[in-house]
């Protein structure tokens, strides 16, 4: 707590991490690729370089803000300092800006053009390292990676992988899988992050955008498209909205006018996972066997402990997550149907996650030669293609969901929020549903963006103790614990990404927690003004429980292929 003078104004402090927080607190944007407040600070960067009174200049990420101190953030050596760095990045940067996936939202390009750089005084150094195309989620460009070290610090400290490092020394450094292995040969879990801090374009989103186009393409395609519920508080952030805004009804437009047939909801899905994942649980219960049960849903976190905890994977629940359900689901619907009109359904889902490509490519999600879902395009993919098509996204007239896969609870939208599988499961079981104002109590602990959240809750008599966690670093220290017998729940709820699906690594960035909020917040406000609560009062699930899956549930499991 004090006083600070950053270009001669007094600018308090109170709890921020350093003097780079503070001098952000004056208004000032200094510039810095490798400082995210959720990380480790590594001071490598050193573009958010200050000068004090005494003209020392340093790295105002690795200073402790102090009281009465005075420094400088635009003083003529800084500015030298900092725009030589830029100048060497570039030199040593693939600058085929033009074909690249950043253009127009890479933070070395933004920052080129505000320092005003047009003439770079180095000699060019021409990279031409491997891209790694190996990932069924990523591509790895290291001719474009400006050694940052975020994508490192990302999947070590936050996922708890370690995937990635760097490798080799001096000008050869370079950020490689271990062993310079392609990504898919080591204990990536697709997961995104990385690409989600990257400043550049060398971590991208693996696109299928031309998928998409081909399947609309060819007429003897029925082109369907489900979308997850994290995907609507978020997309608009590409066209110039806030986080959090609401944007379902432009979306189903905007894919309906792309020549996509019929459009459904996710979290329609995700009211089947209820039913089924609760009945799961209270078996469980009453048999006191495989607890606690893990949910299923997040491709990232299964990956991830068939990976390290392999002893555990019984307790993971056998559902199948709701994208793969609805798959399930709506190619049963329409088998028949195809054979008669001499069609082939294909199934698009649009979704804020890089790992659901992975899992839509697991085997066991494949039926006699049918997989579940066929191709996976996360928010920002389908931002491009929004943009392919021409569509004036500001100006598209909103439209509802087809039936009658597209009504859901508010239970099943919530699903996209840290936090939200834990309170649909918890509504769907107490006996008396609680209305707006008892839920925002009851649920408090299990909102939020904390870490490790822990809450108990009376079910039928019986104390019910559940756990929510995001970020799978904090997931492997808790299970840790739950294996040592420290800790002990009844259910646990692991979302790989921090804050859940809203912060996929398919979704728009740069991110930070207070957009996470936001974009929880207009899943929450859905929930809120939704006509039905809880996924069992969803009529139209319900009447497909006694109709199609009556004799078909198994549709709705995982059945590992040995
Ligand atoms: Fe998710 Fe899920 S909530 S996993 O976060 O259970 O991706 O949004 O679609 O499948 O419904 C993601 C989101 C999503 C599934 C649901
Ligand atoms: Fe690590 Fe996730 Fe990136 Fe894989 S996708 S390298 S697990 S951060």
């Amino acid at each position: 707590k004090g006083t600070m003078i950053i270009d001669g104004r007094k600018i308090d402090f109170d709890g921020e991490k350093n003097i780079l927080e503070v001098v952000r607190k004056a208004g000032i944007s200094l510039p810095t690729f490798c400082y995210h407040s959720e990380l480790s600070i590594y001071g490598a960067c050193r573009m958010c370089m200050v000068e004090d009174k005494w003209g020392n200049t340093f790295a105002s990420c690795s200073q402790l803000p102090k009281d009465g101190m005075e420094v400088f953030t635009n003083t003529p050596k800084v500015q030298k300092y900092r725009k030589n760095i830029l100048e060497m990045i570039l030199a040593n940067h693939d600058r085929d800006c033009t074909a690249c996936d950043r253009t127009g939202k890479c933070q070395l390009q933004e920052l080129a053009v505000r320092f005003g750089i047009k003439d770079i005084r180095f000699d060019e150094i021409e990279k031409s390292l491997p891209i790694d195309k190996s990932s069924l989620s990523i591509v790895r460009n290291p001719n474009k990676c400006i050694l940052c070290g975020d994508c490192v610090r990302v999947c070590e400290e936050v996922q708890g992988v370690g995937a990635l490092s760097f490798a080799h020394r001096g000008s050869s450094m370079t950020v490689s899988a271990a062993f310079d292995r392609d990504i898919a040969e080591v204990n990536c879990i697709n997961c995104g992050q990385c690409r989600a801090v990257c400043p550049t374009g060398a971590i991208i989103i693996k696109k299928e955008n031309h998928k998409v186009w081909e399947a609309i393409h060819n007429k003897r395609k029925r082109v369907i498209a489900q979308v997850a519920p994290a995907v609507r508080v978020a997309l608009g952030e590409e066209f110039g909205l806030e986080p959090g805004e609401i944007t379902i009804g432009k979306i189903v437009a905007a894919l309906k006018t792309i020549g996509i047939h019929e459009v459904y909801d996710t979290a329609f899905a995700a009211d089947m996972t209820v039913i089924e994942e609760s009945k799961e649980f209270v078996e469980r219960l009453t048999k006191g066997e495989n607890l606690p049960l893990f949910t299923s849903c997040c491709p990232g976190w299964v990956k991830f402990a068939e990976n390290k905890f392999p002893d555990m994977v019984d307790n993971i629940s056998t559902c199948k997550s709701p994208q793969q359900m609805f798959g399930a689901v709506i190619k049963e619907y329409y088998k028949k149907i195809d054979k008669e009109e001499d069609k082939e359904t294909i199934l698009i889902s649009v979704m804020p996650c890089t790992a659901k490509k992975a899992e839509a490519a697991r085997e066991e999600f494949e039926y006699n030669g049918v997989k579940d879902v066929d191709i996976v395009i996360t928010t920002q993919e389908l931002a491009l293609l929004i943009k392919e098509a021409g569509i004036i996204f500001e100006q598209l007239e909103e439209e509802s969901f087809d039936m009658p896969f597209g009504l859901a609870s508010g239970s099943g939208i919530i699903f996209g929020a840290t936090g939200g599988v834990t309170e649909a499961v918890v509504t769907r079981l107490l006996k008396d549903k609680p209305d707006h104002f008892a839920k925002d109590l009851l649920f408090s602990d299990v909102r939020g963006m904390e870490n490790l959240k822990e809450a108990s809750f009376d079910v039928d008599g019986k104390e019910v103790k559940v756990a929510i966690v995001h970020g799978l670093k904090v997931a492997n220290d808790l299970i840790n614990q739950i294996k040592a017998g420290e800790r002990y729940y009844d259910f646990v709820e692991v979302m790989a990404c921090p804050g859940g699906c809203i912060a996929g690594g398919g979704q728009p960035v740069p991110m930070d927690t207070a957009m996470r909020k936001e974009r929880a917040k207009g899943l929450y406000k859905l929930d809120r003004t939704s006509h039905i609560k809880s996924s069992e009062k969803n009529p139209l699930v319900m009447s497909l429980f006694e109709d199609l899956l009556k004799d078909n549930h198994e549709l709705l499991h995982v059945h590992k292929k040995s």
